[in-house]
């Protein structure tokens, strides 16, 4: 098969080949507050964790402090910039993945890439000031998803003429932009946002829509894993989800998806070597 160049994903000193699926793992940045270690056992905690994830055979972290967590109490500046900065710098000596941060705040994308972060994934789509602008400046690469409204409020009554079509224009848009400002496409990836500011019609629209967004021409990040979207088919709570996860996972890399961000990195990297095995085949 002929090297698509809408498949290379270029972020910081990698080049990945999203030709062939990709697996994010999730590090959440918590603290502990059942621990009196305080900062450095939180610390600890995530790098272990971040570890595990690549012997399980992620090929990217994303580490995020919760900023950007639906109905979670906003975390500050400082706050947020304590939790995750010292779990990049650590991992950045320690893993040779390419590091994510999940934030929309302009600020601790600057820090974190500082640190050795070499992926910027904005829930909000850079659209916060400055923030396109920061990512501009170096060379990371750049998730941009699609939210409507905000996280405190957006699942109280999410609306749609067209889903696909809305989500697919708002990418455009934000695709265009960051161009504009001088991110080359290679450096960008598009998510459809699943859960937020969706209904579970939506998400399902979404999944079956994926080839529209596809067609942008740059390559899909997915998060689906443990999503309450999965909680309403399968009626499971949030830690009886893996199945179901998995299933997601590997629909969405079939309908033209090639990152997924997921917590069971284990299971999901097996799961995609049968569909990147029929992919190729
Ligand atoms: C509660 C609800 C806690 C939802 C955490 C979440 C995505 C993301 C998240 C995604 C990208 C989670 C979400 N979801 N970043 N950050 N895409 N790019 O399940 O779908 O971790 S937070």
């Amino acid at each position: 098969m002929s090297k698509n160049n809408s498949n290379q994903f270029m972020c910081g000193k990698y080049q990945l080949d999203l030709a062939h699926p990709h697996v994010m793992g999730i590090v959440n940045v918590t603290p502990d507050s059942f621990s009196d270690g305080g900062r450095y056992a939180s610390t600890e905690k995530a790098v272990a964790h971040a570890v595990q994830l690549v012997a399980d055979g992620a090929h990217i972290l994303d580490i995020g402090g919760e900023s950007t967590r639906p109905n979670a109490t906003p975390v500050g500046l400082e706050e947020e910039l304590e939790r995750v900065i010292p779990v990049i710098e650590r991992l950045a000596r320690e893993v040779d993945v390419p590091l994510s941060i999940d934030t929309y705040k302009p600020q601790v994308m600057s820090a974190a890439v500082k640190a050795g972060a070499a992926i910027i994934n904005d829930i909000r789509g850079l659209q916060e000031p400055g923030a396109v602008e920061v990512a501009a400046e170096g060379d990371a690469g750049i998730c941009i998803m699609h939210m409507q409204g905000t996280p405190q409020t957006m699942q109280q009554n999410p609306v749609y003429e067209d889903v696909v079509q809305e989500v697919a224009t708002f990418l455009s848009e934000r695709l265009q932009a960051c161009m504009a400002a001088g991110i080359k496409a290679e450096r960008i990836v598009l998510d459809p946002g699943f859960g937020f500011g969706k209904r579970t019609v939506h998400n399902l629209a979404l999944l079956n829509g994926l080839p529209d967004i596809l067609a942008l021409g740059r390559p899909l990040l997915v998060g689906l894993s443990r999503k309450s979207v999965l909680g309403q088919i399968v009626g499971s709570d949030v830690d009886q989800r893996l199945h179901a996860s998995l299933a997601a996972s590997v629909i969405s890399v079939m309908k033209g998806g090639r990152i997924v961000r997921v917590h069971d990195v284990k299971a999901t990297v097996d799961a995609l070597k049968v569909v990147d095995a029929v992919i190729h085949a």
